[in-house]
């Protein structure tokens, strides 16, 4: 059996050969950042509530103020949040492989304040709220007037200008269909990969969590950054068990020779 290379080495190797690399990311993405991933339990207000149950079109019907408030309580937090250095290697990545694709299932907008291209949001945005009935755009509430977002309390959602129903985030609820756009272009990218790499991601959410097991599927290598296993161990020819802001970087340096910070 030859020497085995470390699993950075391997995945450098996999990467710098790369011609259609797709790069997908979930909430482990923006841990590093401050931002509470879903597996993370919830506080404050919500900690009753496990996240599957809050992220729902019941849940905001039952009680809209709490709802929003959350989502506005999440989207302060992220306002006020950091891109990290792996959010940076994403973009290095982007800038080196030509029309790598970006597919995320994270609401925050941590990719693009990091220089992504494109990101393809699967679940949507806190940054695009909308109508919850005629689903006119609504503008993002101006920071210094949800007074209870920052501190995580109840809020009642706008009335639209338009109809006057309770404005909601623009994000995707369990039970609720994904973008057909940005779906079919990731599905698309997927489809046509030869590398895929997955990032932060506990694999567990349908149809989102589908894609790197057709990326596998139709011949493409799949690259894993986890700390934990997840099912994608199953499909990942390398697994790099580390957090997203140190591996990153580091296999970015490993491909190119440097982090990539431009
Ligand atoms: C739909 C937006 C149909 C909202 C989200 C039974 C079987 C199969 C499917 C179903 C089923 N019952 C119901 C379904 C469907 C359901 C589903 O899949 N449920 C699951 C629970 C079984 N799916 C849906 O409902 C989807 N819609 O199916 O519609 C339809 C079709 C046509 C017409 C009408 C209807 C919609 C799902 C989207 C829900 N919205 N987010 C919001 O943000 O509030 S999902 C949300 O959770 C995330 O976006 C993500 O997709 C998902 C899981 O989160 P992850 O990103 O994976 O993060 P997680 O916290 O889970 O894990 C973090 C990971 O990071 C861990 O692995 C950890 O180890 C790692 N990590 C931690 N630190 C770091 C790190 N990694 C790297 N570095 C670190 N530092
Ligand atoms: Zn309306």
């Amino acid at each position: 059996m030859g020497q085995q290379h470390p699993p950075i080495g391997r995945a450098a190797a996999l990467l710098g050969q790369a011609r259609r690399v797709v790069i997908f990311t979930g909430a482990g993405m923006s841990a590093e950042s401050g931002v509470p991933t879903f597996r993370d339990a919830l506080t404050g207000l919500w900690r009753q509530f496990d996240a599957q149950t809050l992220a729902t079109p019941e849940a905001f019907r039952a009680d809209p103020a709490l709802v929003w408030g959350w989502y506005e309580w999440r989207r302060h937090l992220v306002s006020r949040a950091e891109p990290h250095a792996g959010h940076r290697a994403v973009s290095a990545i982007q800038s080196r492989v030509p029309h790598a694709v970006l597919v995320t299932q994270n609401v925050d907008d941590l990719h693009e304040r990091a220089g992504a291209v494109d990101p393809l949001h699967l679940h949507g945005s806190l940054f695009a709220p909308r109508c919850s009935a005629c689903a006119r755009p609504a503008s993002v509430p101006d920071d210094g007037t949800t007074e209870a977002g920052p501190t995580g309390g109840r809020v009642p959602p706008p009335g639209c200008v338009r109809c006057s129903a309770p404005v909601r985030p623009g994000v995707v609820w369990f039970g609720e269909e994904l973008p057909r756009a940005a779906l079919a272009a990731a599905v698309e990218a997927v489809s046509s990969c030869d590398l895929l790499v997955t990032v932060g991601t506990s694999g567990l959410v349908y149809p989102a969590a589908e894609l790197p097991h057709a990326a596998a599927r139709l011949g493409a290598t799949v690259i894993q950054v986890n700390p934990e296993e997840t099912p994608v161990d199953a499909v990942a020819e390398v697994n790099l068990r580390g957090p997203a802001a140190r591996v990153l970087p580091a296999l970015v340096e490993a491909t190119w020779g440097d982090t990539g910070r431009r």
